[in-house]
This record gives structure tokens, sequence and C-alpha cells, in this order.
């Protein structure tokens, strides 16, 4: 089995290219639940959704989420009424988060509406949110205190980030399935995602850290900066907010005690030598996913080096 931890659309590139080059059914996703939000009544789940409509084949690839080829009806005609409609939702999106309400309010947890879910688009991955308890990343701005995806989408990462918190992650616990998964592993994958509010959340769920530090499995990160910046999103401002280092160097320092290879790109292997320092062996390769070639050839790497002995 090979495991992985994610956020949405960074992630989800590679994810696409490790089912290619293993069986789908030998992946699990453990999936970042921080930027949950609460709209229009309906409990959403950005990135597990990302992560479950990329693996389904059904991921409005240029954007990197929502369904390709969705409409906007609905948020077209909730607009008119008067409502805020910053966050695009669109019409078969909204279907999966009217599902996945219904679900809950039935007594289901989120992990279970999940699997629903994903059985019903054809997904083959296993695909386990971090919790089933609710954690939510907050922003403190210069503009106060909001959600990440309020500080990402509605106020287009303009405020300035003075920290960064997990509300609720004290009493959470990790979902069914995610300590197992990390302690059955073949290879550990964190995916290349921001490494304060994707994967952070998931390593602050109680146990999953100390999971990952006694875990079997060789754990593989790649990291989501390139030449000191990321590659998309606001990785940079948050990082730099909690005093950490913008570069992979900064990356492999959050993860030290548990992370053995880290995939950097060509751009940055004048970092080699400082990464290892921290007792991190380091691969490096072109790490940009553009086609499907790219994340086919990076998921190949990933799992040869978490494979080595
Ligand atoms: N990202 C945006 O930048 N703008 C949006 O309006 C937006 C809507 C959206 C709807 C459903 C969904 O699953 C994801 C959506 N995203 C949107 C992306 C997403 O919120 C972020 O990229 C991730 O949360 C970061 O991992």
């Amino acid at each position: 089995m090979i495991t992985a931890l994610a956020g949405g659309v960074g992630a989800s590139k590679l994810l696409r290219g490790l089912v290619e080059v293993v069986d789908p059914r030998e992946l699990t996703v453990i999936v970042n639940t921080g930027d949950d939000i609460d709209l229009f009544g309906l409990y959403i789940s950005p990135d597990v959704d990302i992560v479950t409509y990329t693996l389904a084949g059904l991921v409005d690839e240029e954007k990197g989420w929502g369904f390709k080829d969705d409409t906007f009806h609905c948020l077209e005609t909730l607009k008119l009424y008067g409502y805020d409609t910053w966050f695009k939702l669109g019409d078969r999106d909204l279907a999966t988060h009217i599902h996945r309400t219904l679900l809950m309010k039935a007594g289901l947890t989120l992990s279970q509406a999940t699997a629903m879910i994903s059985k019903a688009l054809g997904v083959r991955s296993k695909i386990l949110p971090m919790s089933n308890d609710r954690v939510t990343s907050m922003v403190k701005t210069d503009r106060g205190v909001m959600t990440f995806e309020e500080y990402l989408v509605k106020h287009s990462m303009v405020p300035e980030v003075r920290d960064v918190f997990y509300a609720g992650v004290e009493d959470a616990k990790p979902a069914p399935g995610v300590v197992e998964a990390l302690e059955e592993a073949k290879v550990i994958v964190i995916c290349p995602s921001n490494p304060v509010v994707s994967i952070g959340p998931i390593l602050s769920i109680r146990g999953v850290r100390d999971a990952l530090r006694r875990a079997q499995a060789r754990i593989v990160a790649v990291s989501p900066i390139i030449g000191g910046r990321p590659v998309k999103g606001p990785a940079d401002k948050l990082m730099r907010a909690l005093g950490v280092e913008v570069s992979a160097y900064g990356v492999a320092e959050m993860y030290r005690d548990f992370l053995d290879i880290m995939l950097i790109d060509e751009a940055d292997v004048k970092l080699r030598p400082r990464i290892e320092t921290l007792g991190i062996k380091v691969a490096a390769t072109s790490t940009l996913m553009k086609s499907l070639e790219d994340k086919i050839r990076l998921a190949r790497l990933v799992l040869k080096e978490g494979l080595k002995h």
C-alpha cells in the first residue's frame, strides 16, 4: 500500500501520476480537512473534493478544482437573491455538497460520506479525511482572524498574515484508518502541498506525527517550493509569517523529525547540503507538473526513492 498525505490542487497532480504507475486500489490518500467551510447550509470539503474529482478523472484540470465543464446557474441565481457568492460553487459540485450534507445530517461521518461519494464517482483508491472532528485552519491577519478559504478566495491573499492556527485540533482524533494507513504503508508520500495549511493540519492531529516517526515505510516528500516560491497559492506568505525560510530547506525543516527523502527541483540543487545536514536524503529533478507525462515521471521517481533500500 502507498499512503499519501495531501492537500488539494498541488497534491492532486502527483496523485494523478501515482494512479498511473500503481494499481489505484493500492493507494490511500489522507486528506486535509482544515479548509472545510459551511456555505448556504452546506458542508464543503474543498481538498477532499479536489482529490476525489481528480482520481475520478472529473476535475477541471485548468483550475485544479471543481468538476470540468461545470455550470454556475445555481450560484448566479443565489447572487440575484442577494447572497455573497465569493466561493465559486458549480452546479455539479453543489450536488456533492448537498449529498454530503444530507448524509452527515442523517448521522454518517465525513469518512463515510467521503467513501460513498468517491465510490459513486468511480474512484478506486481510498480517500480518508484526516479527521471526522471539525478542525479549521484560521489565519490571523491585519484585517482580523479569518478562515483559510476566506483569506485565499474572498480576500485574494491580500491581508498581511501574522499567524496561523488550527481551531479544534486539540480535540480532534484521526479518522478511522488514518494511523493504520501510515503503519501498513510500503511507501509514505508527502505531496507537494502547502506545508502550513495543507500538510500542517494533518500533522497536528493527535497521533499522526508519532505514527510517521514510527513508520516502517520510507517517507518521501516533494517540495511545493521551487526557487523560493510556491508553485501556486500562499505558502510563501504563511511560511514567512511562521518564521520559516521560504525554500525546500524550510519545508524539510518542518518535516525533519520523520522525513527520509526530500525531492527538490533541479533549480534548488544548491540547497542539497543544507537539507542533508537535517539527516534527510535529497533527490533533485524537474518537479513542475504540467502534463500528464510530468506527473507520471515524478510519481515514478517518488516510488523509486521510496522503495530503495
Ligand atoms: N479556489 C479559488 O481560488 N476560488 C474559488 O472560488 C474556489 C471554489 C472552490 C469550490 C469547490 C472546491 O472544491 C474548491 C474551490 N476552490 C476555489 C479551490 C480551493 O478552495 C483551494 O484551492 C484549496 O482549498 C487549497 O487547497
